[in-house]
């Protein structure tokens, strides 16, 4: 039975599993879950996942919640080819920089928290603009920073096949795009998406792709 992903396709927390997936070259069934209709707390999808978000992996009797695990569950369950490096070292490398997006920068940019800025605190469009491009500038630059730095570094963010960490940079791109953050500062991290988003495993997971896309 193809595994089946909760997934929405602007969200970038589901745009990780869609790659990581795609690059395994595992086949998936997508189950859209509408976030800006709030589908997300419905009843019918918090019984797939309690905490009301996506992505969420249904693999058989088994369902896996945050993204980052899906990913390591995907590693472990289909591990080639292999999204981690080899070495100790190399895997806490990784799974620091895809930490820096997804707990660094994500949870301050996504729905629900900047909902609360505008309904909560009174934030217009550029409030909400400049808070959102503030933390991908902070975010991003300490990735850049991580990229110039630390060793490991080469085509892609560890090594010179896409991983783990690639997996979460493109989707933080892609958002950071959509609000037209400045990316010039950051030339390491965007030739590495340059040569990310070359590849079909990560194109066929663009928000543009997916079908519901709108
Ligand atoms: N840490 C979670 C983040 C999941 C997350 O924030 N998902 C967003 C979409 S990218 C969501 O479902 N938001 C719904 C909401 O904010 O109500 C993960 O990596 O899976």
């Amino acid at each position: 039975m193809a595994m089946k992903l909760y997934t929405y396709f602007r969200s970038s927390a589901a745009f990780r599993v869609r790659i990581a997936l795609n690059l395994k070259g595992i086949a998936y069934e997508a189950a859209p879950v509408h976030l800006l209709k709030g589908e997300q707390n419905e009843p019918r999808y918090m019984q797939h996942n309690p905490q009301g978000l996506v992505p969420a992996l249904e693999d058989g009797e088994q369902l896996i919640l945050q993204s980052g695990a899906i990913i390591e569950y995907l590693e472990e369950t289909h591990p080639a080819p292999p999204l981690l490096p080899t070495d100790a070292a190399g895997r806490a490398r990784v799974r620091a920089l895809s930490q820096l997006i997804a707990c660094e920068i994500h949870p301050l940019n996504n729905l629900r928290t900047l909902k609360y800025l505008r309904k909560h605190l009174g934030q217009d469009d550029d409030g909400i603009n400049a808070w959102y491009r503030h933390w991908v500038a902070d975010g991003l630059g300490k990735f850049e920073r991580s990229l110039a730095e630390t060793a490991g570094t080469a085509a892609f963010c560890h090594g010179d096949a896409p991983g783990m960490a690639d997996c979460h940079l493109v989707p933080q791109i892609f958002n950071a795009q959509r609000y037209q953050c400045d990316l010039a500062p950051f030339p390491i991290t965007m030739g590495v998406f340059g040569r990310c988003v070359a590849l079909e495993a990560f194109r066929k997971a663009e928000p543009s792709q997916q079908p519901d896309a709108n």
